[in-house]
């Protein structure tokens, strides 16, 4: 089974259609890592998106402050459509399920306490996923870095920012993953960034 992994959109409504023109052709469900808008700046087009292919979606950060006291003003906004934000702000933070047979996690940054730390190839936190005994791959956003690294029995996967790239030799690339759940084989997709185009 083929899963599609997006995270990071930060509002890149470009980038997302450019990523579902292939994901949409070849994967099973996309999954949504989080980060879908931009702190104050709400996104019709990408919560949509998320809403119209039931993408299983897990809030992040940038959720987090939009609905919180300070995203009050953004939410207002005439141009944000309720229901699209009613949609958004039902998003649970962690979604488990179970896909070709493998047990999935979905969280926006790390499954630890706090929940909010950066988890790179490098950060020691990253090994704690030996003790994930109950997931098979987890896939994290947050970082903007695509990420592929077994740790015990654990995959754990992030397919980078589909908004905003921030890897230091390419910054104006994007990315997007598609995970082959027989293989555990993670395929990342680059991109060049249409917001930055032209
Ligand atoms: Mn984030």
């Amino acid at each position: 089974m083929l899963i599609g992994l997006i995270s990071d959109v930060h509002c890149n409504a470009e980038a997302l259609e450019w990523a579902l023109a292939d994901l949409e052709a070849r994967v099973d469900e996309i999954l949504l890592a989080g980060d879908a808008v931009y702190e104050y700046r709400f996104s019709n087009e990408v919560v949509a998106a998320a809403k119209r292919l039931d993408m299983p979606y897990v809030l992040g950060n940038h959720e987090i402050v939009l609905l919180g006291p300070h995203g009050e003003r953004a939410r207002s906004n005439p141009a944000v459509i309720p229901e699209n934000l009613e949609y958004m702000a039902g998003r649970p933070k962690r979604i488990d399920l179970v896909r070709g047979g493998k047990r999935i996690c979905l969280v926006h940054a790390s499954p630890w306490a706090p929940y909010d730390q950066y988890v790179y190839a490098t950060t020691p936190l990253l090994q704690d996923a030996a003790g994930l005994d109950d997931v098979d791959v987890l896939v994290l956003g947050h970082t903007h870095i695509p990420m592929a690294e077994r740790i015990g029995s654990t995959l754990v996967v992030n397919p980078g920012s589909l908004g905003e790239g921030r890897c230091p030799d390419h910054r104006q690339m994007v990315s997007y993953a598609v995970l082959d759940t027989d293989t555990e084989e993670l395929e990342v997709v680059w991109g060049m960034n249409p917001r930055l185009a032209g």
